[in-house]
């Protein structure tokens, strides 16, 4: 079947919190033709923040997907949140997206969100160009941001554009491909940039990086190489093509300029996107990404769902095959079938119904049930299971309870629908309190969530101090074995076994496996011995926290024909993990945040010291000029309240910014603090 073909982009932008990502994609939205009024972060009037918590915020929470068209392409475009605690959007745009747009305060630099989203996307291998954004503030310097990019990032940085003028004089770009100015005359969006020549005193700058670029391009192309080396011309097709290849094969990133607050820089930003970043057929990732073609069998990921008034809209992204309405599709993870009733591609105010989806289309569904983000949707006679995308484990909780009692059915379905949305949610319930337990990412995660239960659904609910979700793990191996047995009871009462549990590396969870031979325990039995370990292992030994990191091997074990049972096996195992834990070494480990805190020279000694305070440890300093930055890593526990503090110290000039680390082992105070608490 023949498919007309077409130019298509899947492009996310992402950044520290505050670098303009939603402000450039108003911009996106405006000059595409997509909205007919630009929308402002500051007065709440966003297309894309359209969340009344995010307007009323100015931060994003969601990321949002729109269709916008530039040049004959389609650009389907994710913007996404910068703050930390809702980075589970950003991953899984980035798993889905063939490119992004990384964003970069022209002030601030490279900030420590930019530099994890920066290595979210290597590790999804995501080819990228950079925009250096916000030019026309004060302290902005273009050439500063670019160098940070090569040292924070190690990224080779290919200057495309120079600014020209900078701060409030910051009215255009130096375009180093076709040596020629494009001014901004205006901030008015509706008029187009103006070309003219290069300036002056700006022409041994621009000479300078173009030759980088052409050498850059040339050193992998062997016609480009000899017309470098006789300084000959080159053909400017040719260059393009090296260059787009270059930046497809992840080893340059093209860098453009712009202020999209004032209106500048962003149509070149778009032509870059359309020229420099992959569509769909140009990906080269390898497994969990079958080619993009619209032939083959159904294969599609669910990468998130919404709840909204007319039911829920599952985001997809069609990596193969085609998909239309009415289609009968099969879920592979659940293993059901599903009619999929309406498609939608969104737009900026408006869906528009879609007949079909091809390979490479990111749009939204309507009519699935069952179907959860990182799903793999395909054709059943054809079942494929794409990468899922998952969830980072919570670290921090707060106990909830319905300020009226009825309402804690209202509750719990509020929980559960959002809790689809958004997979870095978990709840859990607290057996002695009776109360709702709502984990997530950090305090304002939760604080959001708190407030959604109330402005959506309804339900106003007491919330508890935030508290650290601790985990426990062992140090060494033990092996234990026990035997369950009643003698009061009837049938089923006996159930003997041998367990052996041995540390893992952090991050491993736990591990079950049975080494049980010659049928010493039925086979049936086994699944029950497992759910004992890890109904056990769930509640935790020493302070009651979930056990993690270790390996828990069933090596022997023994039953009789008539009073052994699935019960009793699983008592068993359950007594016997615990004696086998309580001889391992157990241990509590507390989650550990990376700090970096940004601040006026004259205040670093008590930043630090405030630090040391915290049990922080302090591993990296840098200067620029007045302003220090200090890197550290401090316990969670440690770090409640520090805004704060941090701003109290500083007289409010102080920043930070926070994101887990690791989770390290916590010292005997800690633990003796929870136990006497309990
Ligand atoms: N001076 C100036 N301010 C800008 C520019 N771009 C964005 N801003 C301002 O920076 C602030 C943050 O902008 P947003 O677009 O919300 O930033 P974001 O990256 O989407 O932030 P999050 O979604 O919360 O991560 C707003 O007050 C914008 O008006 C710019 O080019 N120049
Ligand atoms: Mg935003």
């Amino acid at each position: 079947m023949n498919t007309i073909p077409r130019t298509l982009r899947n492009i996310g932008v992402i950044a520290h919190v505050d670098a303009g990502k939603t402000t450039t994609t108003e911009r996106i939205l405006f000059y595409t033709g997509e909205s007919h009024r630009i929308g402002d972060v500051n007065d709440g009037t966003t297309h894309m923040d359209f969340d009344p918590q995010e307007r009323r915020r100015g931060i994003t929470i969601q990321s949002a997907a729109v269709t916008v068209h530039w040049k004959g392409a389609q650009i389907n475009l994710i913007d996404t949140p910068g703050h930390i605690d809702f980075n589970i959007e950003v991953k899984r745009s980035l798993r889905v997206l063939d490119g992004a747009v990384v964003v970069f305060d022209g002030v601030a630099g490279v900030e420590p969100q930019t530099e994890t989203n920066w290595r979210l996307a290597d590790q999804y291998g995501v080819p990228r160009v950079a925009f250096i954004n916000k030019l026309d503030r004060v302290g902005a310097d273009f050439l500063r941001v670019v160098a940070m990019m090569k040292e924070r990032l190690g990224v080779n940085a290919l200057v495309l554009q120079l600014p020209i003028g900078a701060e409030g004089e910051f009215r255009g770009v130096v375009d180093l491909l076709g040596m020629r100015a494009l001014i901004w005359d205006h901030d008015d969006a509706s008029q187009p940039p103006r070309e003219a020549p290069v300036p002056d005193e700006l022409m041994a700058l621009a000479t300078q990086h173009r030759d980088r670029l052409v050498a850059l391009v040339a050193e992998h192309d062997d016609v480009l190489l000899q017309a470098y080396l006789n300084g000959e011309t080159m053909p400017i097709d040719r260059l393009r093509a090296g260059l787009r290849e270059a930046v497809l094969a992840g080893r340059v990133v093209p860098v453009l300029a712009g202020s999209a607050w004032r209106n500048r820089g962003i149509e070149p930003l778009l032509d870059a996107v359309v020229d420099w970043l992959p569509g769909p057929e140009d990906v080269r990732r390898g497994e969990g990404h079958p080619a993009s073609d619209a032939d083959g069998p159904l294969a599609a990921l669910a990468f998130k769902l919404v709840a909204g008034d007319h039911g829920e809209r599952v985001f997809v992204r069609v990596y193969r095959g085609r998909l239309r309405r009415g289609d009968s599709v099969f879920n592979a993870n659940t293993g059901r079938s599903e009619r999929v009733a309406r498609l939608y591609e969104v737009h900026a105010d408006r869906h528009v119904e879609r007949d079909e989806l091809l390979a490479g289309d990111i749009a939204a569904l309507v009519g699935l049930k069952d179907t959860l983000t990182g799903h793999t949707l395909c054709d059943r006679e054809h079942p494929v299971h794409l990468e899922s995308i998952d969830a980072p484990e919570p670290v921090i909780h707060v106990a909830i309870e319905p300020r009226a009692n009825a309402d804690q059915q209202g509750l719990s379905k509020a929980l559960q629908s959002m809790l689809r949305e958004d997979p870095s949610l978990r709840i859990g319930h607290d057996e002695d309190s009776g109360q709702t337990i709502l984990s997530g990412m950090g305090e304002l995660q939760l604080e959001v969530a708190v407030e959604t239960l109330h402005t959506r659904h309804g339900v106003e609910v007491a919330v508890g101090a935030p508290q650290v979700a601790y985990r426990e793990t062992i140090t060494q191996a033990a092996q234990v074995s026990h035997v369950h047995k009643k003698q009061t009871g009837g049938p089923g009462q006996y159930a003997a076994l041998t367990l052996q549990v041995l540390p893992l590396a952090r991050g491993e969870g736990l591990r079950f496996e049975s080494r049980v031979v010659g049928g010493a325990i039925p086979r049936e039995y086994i699944p029950a011995v497992e759910v004992g370990v890890r109904r056990a292992a769930e509640a935790g030994g020493l302070a009651g926290y979930p056990c993690v990191d270790l390996q828990v091997l069933l090596l022997d074990g023994s039953f009789h024909e008539r009073d052994s049972s699935a019960l009793a096996f699983e008592l068993a195992a359950a007594a016997a993990y615990r004696e086998a834990v309580s001889r391992a070494g157990p241990q509590l480990l507390e989650p550990v945040m990376a700090v970096e805190v940004t601040t006026p020279v004259e205040y670093l000694g008590d930043v630090t010291g405030d630090l040391h305070r915290r049990r922080g440890q302090v591993h990296g300093q840098t200067m620029r000029g007045v302003v220090a930055t200090v890197l550290a890593r401090v316990p969670l526990k440690e770090m409640f309240g520090y805004i704060g503090s941090v701003r109290a110290l500083s007289s409010g000039r102080a920043q930070y910014a926070m994101q887990f680390d690791h989770f390290g082992a916590a010292p005997a105070s800690v633990v003796n603090t929870i136990v006497s608490a309990r």
